[in-house]
C-alpha cells in the first residue's frame, strides 16, 4: 500500500474545495484541485491521483458528469475511483453517475466523518485490486518464462536425441538407429506388400590400409567413404548407417532387387572415383568395397534378421570371390 494517497478535488466553488481540503489534510492525504472539469482531466491525465472527489454542477465549461464519462474513457484513469459530491439528489442523477464509472455517489451538505469513511474504503479497495493487477502481471510473466523455458528443453531434448542415432566420426546413421529403422521400415513393407532391401557394403583389406597409412588416415578414408556413400541415395525414406568399423549398411524401402544393385552399383562407382589410393590392396591400387545385396517381400514368414543374414552372407560371397564386387 502506498503511504500517502494523492486526491483529486474537482469543484468550481473555491470555499467547497476549502472545506474538502481541511478536511483531508487533517488525514494527511496528497491534494490537488481543479475548479472545472477540462483543468481535472489535464491534472488526472499527468499527477494520477488515487481517487477523485468530483462536484457535477460547474458552470463554467463541461459538468462533472460529462468529466467523469471522459476520464472513463482514458487508459489511465479508467480504474481510478470516482467519488461524485454533489448538491443533485435526484435518484435519476445518482443512478446516472454510477452508470458513467462512479464508485460512490455523496450528496451535499454531507457528514465529515462519513465522507472519510467512504474515501478510504474505495481507496484501500484500489490498492488491493492495484496489488491483485500486479500479481497478476508477475504471474503471466513467470508462465512466459517457464513456456519459454520448456520449448528449449524440448528443442535440447531433440537434438539430443538426434546426436543418441549418430555415428560420432562419419555423422552417418548409428548402428542403434539402423536397428530402428530397420524394424520399422519391415513393419511398414508388411502392411504395404513393398519390398525391402540391404545393402551390406564392407571395404576391402581396410586392416592393411591402416596398416600402411595410419590409423588417423585409415578414420579420414571412412570419413570419405561415408560422403561417397551418402551421394548414392535420394529418397527421404534410405537410411545409410555405419555398422561396425569399415562396414556400412543400407536400408532401402520400397526397392526390389534391380533397384538395390543399382544403388550398390552407384556405391562402387562413387567410391572408385574418389580414387584412395591403397597400395597393398589385392583388388587395386585403389580403395574399394565388397557389397552384399539382399531383398525380400516381408510377411508373417520371414524376418528382418533373415534379411540381415542373407545379406552378411552375400558380402561373405563377394570377398571369397575376390572383393570388389556386388552379390546377391
Ligand atoms: P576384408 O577385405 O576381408 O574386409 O579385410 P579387412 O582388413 O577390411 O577386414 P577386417 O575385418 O580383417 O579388418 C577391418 C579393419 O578395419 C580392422 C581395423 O583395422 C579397421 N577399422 C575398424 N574400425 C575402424 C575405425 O574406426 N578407424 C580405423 N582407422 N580403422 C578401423
Ligand atoms: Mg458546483
Ligand atoms: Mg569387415
Ligand atoms: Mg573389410
Amino acid at each position: 500500500m502506498k503511504c500517502v494517497a494523492k486526491i483529486l478535488i474537482v469543484d468550481d466553488m473555491p470555499e467547497n474545495i476549502g472545506v474538502l481540503f481541511e478536511l483531508l489534510s487533517k488525514e494527511s492525504y496528497e491534494i490537488l484541485v481543479a475548479q472545472t472539469g477540462e483543468s481535472a482531466i489535464e491534472i488526472a491525465l499527468s499527477e494520477h491521483p488515487d481517487l477523485i472527489l468530483l462536484d457535477i454542477m460547474m458552470p463554467n465549461g463541461i459538468d462533472g458528469f460529462e468529466t467523469c464519462d471522459r476520464l472513463k474513457h482514458q487508459q489511465i484513469c479508467q480504474r481510478t475511483p470516482i467519488i461524485f459530491m454533489t448538491a443533485l439528489s435526484d435518484i435519476e442523477d445518482k443512478i446516472h453517475g454510477f452508470s458513467l464509472g462512479a464508485v460512490d455517489y455523496i450528496t451535499k451538505p454531507f457528514q465529515q466523518e462519513e465522507v472519510l469513511a467512504r474515501i478510504h474504503t474505495h481507496l484501500t479497495l484500489r490498492f488491493l485490486q492495484q496489488q491483485l493487477e500486479q500479481e497478476n502481471a508477475r504471474l503471466l510473466e513467470e508462465i512466459e518464462a517457464r513456456k519459454e523455458a520448456e520449448l528449449a528443453l524440448r528443442e535440447a531434448n531433440r537434438t539430443l536425441q538426434q546426436l543418441a542415432t549418430l555415428d560420432g566420426l562419419t555423422l552417418l546413421a548409428n548402428r542403434r538407429r539402423f536397428d530402428e529403422y530397420l524394424q520399422q521400415s519391415w513393419r511398414q513393407m508388411l502392411r504395404d506388400h513393398k519390398p525391402l532391401s540391404l545393402l551390406f557394403c564392407d571395404i576391402d583389406f581396410f586392416k592393411r590400409y591402416n596398416d600402411d597409412y595410419g590409423h588417423v588416415a585409415g578414420d579420414e578414408c571412412l570419413k570419405q567413404v561415408a560422403i561417397a556413400l551418402s551421394k548414392a541415395v535420394y529418397r527421404p525414406s534410405d537410411l545409410v548407417a555405419r555398422y561396425g568399423g569399415e562396414e556400412f549398411i543400407f536400408i532401402l524401402p520400397d526397392t526390389p532387387t534391380v533397384g538395390a544393385i543399382h544403388v550398390a552399383q552407384r556405391v562402387q562407382d562413387n567410391v572408385a572415383a574418389l580414387k584412395l589410393a591403397h597400395e597393398t590392396s589385392e583388388v587395386s591400387q585403389q580403395v574399394t568395397m565388397s557389397i552384399g545385396v539382399s531383398s525380400i517381400l516381408p510377411n508373417g514368414h520371414n524376418s528382418p534378421e533373415q534379411l540381415l543374414s542373407h545379406a552378411d552372407h552375400a558380402v561373405y560371397l563377394a570377398k571369397a570371390q575376390g572383393r570388389n564386387q556386388i552379390v546377391t
